[in-house]
């Protein structure tokens, strides 16, 4: 399937709950309110879906207009309003190595397979990369990330159970650099946004990775989950200010009825978006395309 497909079919969820019948309708108020409701109930947020509608009821549209063409003037708009937001994690400069990569989020988030995705990724593009299991305190953490780190044949590395995370990061770096490892993806403890102790830690492992290396985390990734929609903006906001963020990847679409979401977090946050999970496969990371996304969640 081509990735555009892929897109199509994941967001399909939304897409259907959007979708908008004008035949034999007016395009005024009434129908303007319906893109409206439309747009919010896949959680593009109520300023983007009133600013949206607007557009659309101040549009001179032509007297034969159908479905189709307030759809396709729709996902011209919000890729133009996302456009911006567009940040393909695979073509960054990669020059500084180890190139390090930290990823965040909340529980159950997909961080782990996540990492999988991208380091299969980055393999493919001759990188040599090293898994680091920084979840020390759950076993099953580990042992997924190592399942993954020999389904696709990476370097993987874990502590002692229970180990100080902070510790085993600071090794892992030492380690790369001996061991060649250009990119280094570390894997961390899903935790909770209120949880100050947790985020105690992220803040740790971070200082201790500039210890290393003033220039890094060269990235760090909030993982968001898809599903979750709109109200993963609490989430947003603590991370960013508690630990910074360079930006998000956004799982799980393939089943959210809600990836409207996606228009309301790059315009409240001006976040960028590196990938977005479309799927459990290892495959199954697909670049952010505003232009993808906006005719995807149309239905176009
Ligand atoms: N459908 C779908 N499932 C996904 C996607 N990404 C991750 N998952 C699933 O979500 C579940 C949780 O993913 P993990 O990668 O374990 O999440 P995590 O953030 O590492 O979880 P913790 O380590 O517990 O914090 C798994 O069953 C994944 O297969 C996606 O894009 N689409
Ligand atoms: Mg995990």
């Amino acid at each position: 399937m081509g990735i555009f497909s892929k897109i199509k079919s994941a967001l399909q969820k939304t897409s259907e709950k959007i979708s908008i019948t004008i035949t034999g309708k007016k395009i005024d108020e009434n129908f303007a309110q319906e893109i409206e409701d439309a747009l919010i109930l896949v959680d593009a947020g109520v300023e983007t879906a009133t600013e949206l509608a607007r557009r659309v009821a101040d549009k001179k549209f032509p007297k034969e207009t159908t479905n189709v063409d307030v759809q396709k003037y729709l996902a011209d708009e919000i890729a133009k309003m996302m456009k911006p937001y567009e940040a393909d994690l695979f073509h960054q400069d990669f020059s500084h190595e180890p190139f390090v990569i930290l990823v965040i989020g909340v529980n159950g988030n997909g961080k782990t397979t996540t990492i999988a995705k991208i380091a299969n990724i980055l393999k493919t593009l001759g990188k040599k990369p090293l898994l680091v299991a920084a979840d020390t305190f759950r076993a099953a953490a580990v042992e997924q990330l190592k399942y993954w780190a020999n389904r696709i044949s990476v370097d993987f590395l874990c502590g002692k159970e229970k180990a100080d995370p902070a510790g085993l990061v600071y090794s892992a770096l030492e380690h790369a650099k001996s061991n060649g490892n250009d990119t280094v993806l570390i894997d961390t403890a899903g935790r909770m946004q209120n949880r100050s102790d947790l985020l105690d830690e992220l803040e740790k492992i971070k200082r201790v990775i500039k210890k290393i290396d003033t220039s890094a985390p060269h990235s760090t990734i909030l993982v968001l989950d898809g599903i979750t929609g709109q109200a993963t903006h609490s989430q947003v906001e603590t991370f960013l200010e508690k630990i910074g963020i360079d930006g998000v990847i956004v799982t799980k679409l393939d089943g959210s009825a809600k990836a409207g979401s996606l228009i309301s977090l790059t315009r409240k946050y001006g976040i960028k978006i590196f990938a977005i999970g479309v799927g459990e496969g290892i495959d199954d990371l697909k670049p952010f395309d505003a232009t993808d996304y906006a005719k995807a969640i149309m239905g176009i």
